[in-house]
């Protein structure tokens, strides 16, 4: 048999993000989103629906801290809502919004589970969008005037911090693809966008330290690895391409290397933001980097034809998720692996593992989802196995404590350990959230 013991003081936890499941949108002084803006536009969501309600969380807040105690979570990572806080984006503070997460954070600790917070999970204050978003560095400004109102309020609290989530989500989805709020499409206002995004990370670590002593300061970002789909020159140049685009882009500027080179030639943009000083903000050493890990990509090249590369070597494999997602452990273990061999990063969490799979109800009473403990399972072990070969991963989230919005695919896909009945807002655990609560007392993988 396998000894898949963790270590003891491993942290399990789930997640979850503010717009993904609060609801309450224009409730006690929020202001509108720009995801609430983008919801609200037809066309944007498959199935037309918005956040307005999603899981009615922020009614229903103390019911689901008593679900994840149920499981036996010993963490729980959440993020805040920034128009909750700051309705104009900075300036005058809306205390009901702050008192929402104060009481929040004080169940989780009386239900004995950590809190970890997202300062920044997608949702900025629509007011913000107005003056350019994230393309705009007095955005950046405001997220660190947010980071201290947020942080003076809980920060006595809450000890474990991350910044952002997915920065490349929010530049490259929102700005340049369109799917994601605000739903531009300008390679320009990407790359603007990514380099705000690091530098409101920068800004902010230190007001977080200032204000919540002893934090654990960190980011989460969506990282995979980009494998060629042969060992072809070209392929794997457009992996290597690929990985700067996705990965070093975000990941070198942290560790203080400044961005990849090779990307910024092919943006072909001058980076005229970046001022003196910049980098090094960006560069601020961090506790922890968080990892958001799914799937892996294979990369095959555009440039050389199909009929002059070499055959392909690498298949992505038959078992996919709903999300159309590759199921692949191994790549988990890699980029792991590869993050603790070439990255100064000293602590390591995966904030975000998890599977979309199209759940049932049977007999109106439980869920099985052996799909989705498979998933967690092999995933599980590929960070055991990590853990083995030297890796400080410190902790695990699976993605999600709930059924919840999934952005542009609106309630379609369910990732959680917990159904959601929208309808009438009734919550069941899937049998995967019975595996993990299994899981979690034992601090080992388990069949
Ligand atoms: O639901 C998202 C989450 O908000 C960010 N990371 C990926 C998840 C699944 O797509």
């Amino acid at each position: 048999m396998i000894d898949t013991q963790f270590p003891a003081g491993f942290i399990w936890g789930a997640a979850t993000a503010s717009y993904q499941i609060e609801g309450a949108w224009d409730q006690d002084g929020k202001s509108e989103s720009i995801w609430d803006r983008f919801t609200h536009m037809p066309g944007k969501i498959v199935d037309g629906l918005t956040g307005d309600v999603a899981c009615d969380h922020y009614h229903r807040w103390q019911d689901d801290v008593a679900l994840m105690k149920e499981i036996g979570l010993q963490a729980y990572r959440f993020s805040v809502a920034w128009p909750r806080i700051l309705p104009d984006g900075r300036g005058q503070i809306n205390q009901p919004g702050i008192d929402f997460y104060s009481r929040l954070v004080d169940g989780l600790l009386a239900a004995g589970i950590t809190p970890f917070i997202t300062l920044y999970h997608w949702d900025l204050p629509q007011i913000l969008q107005e003056e350019g978003g994230w393309a705009s560095r007095t955005v950046s400004e405001a997220f660190a005037e947010y980071t201290d109102v947020i942080t003076r309020a809980l920060g006595d609290r809450v000890k474990h911090w991350m910044t952002l989530n997915e920065p490349f989500v929010s530049a490259y989805l929102g700005y340049e693809l369109g799917f994601h709020a605000p739903g531009h499409t300008s390679r320009e206002e990407h790359v603007a966008a990514s380099f705000h995004l690091l530098l409101a990370h920068g800004l902010a670590v230190p007001v977080i330290r200032s204000n919540s002593p002893d934090a654990q300061v960190g980011i989460a970002l969506n990282l995979s690895g980009q494998v060629p789909a042969s060992s072809s020159l070209a392929d794997r140049a457009a992996a290597w391409q690929s990985d700067g685009l996705n990965n070093r882009w975000y990941l070198d500027p942290l560790a203080g290397r400044g961005f990849p080179l090779d990307i910024i030639q092919l943006y072909g943009n001058p980076l005229e933001f970046i001022r003196p000083g910049d980098m090094d903000t960006i560069a601020t050493p961090i506790d922890f980097l968080g990892v958001n890990y799914y799937t892996r990509k294979v990369v095959r090249s555009t440039i050389v034809p199909e009929a002059e590369n070499a055959p392909r070597e690498v298949f992505i494999n038959s078992n996919l998720t709903d999300m159309d997602w590759e199921v692949c452990p191994e790549g988990l273990y890699n980029i792991l692996g590869r993050l603790y061999f070439d990255y100064p990063f000293q602590n390591i969490y995966i904030t975000e593992n998890g599977a979309a799979y199209p759940d049932q109800i049977i007999a109106n009473t439980r869920i099985d989802d052996p799909q989705r403990l498979a998933y967690l399972k092999s995933h599980f072990e590929a960070a055991h196995r990590a853990i083995a070969a030297g890796v400080p991963l410190r902790g695990y989230f699976v993605w999600s404590f709930l059924d919840n919005f999934e952005w542009a695919y609106g309630f379609t896909k369910r990732f959680g350990l917990t159904y959601v009945d929208y309808p009438t807002q009734r919550r069941i655990l899937k049998s995967s959230a019975e595996w993990y609560r299994r899981v979690i007392a034992a601090n080992a993988v388990i069949d």
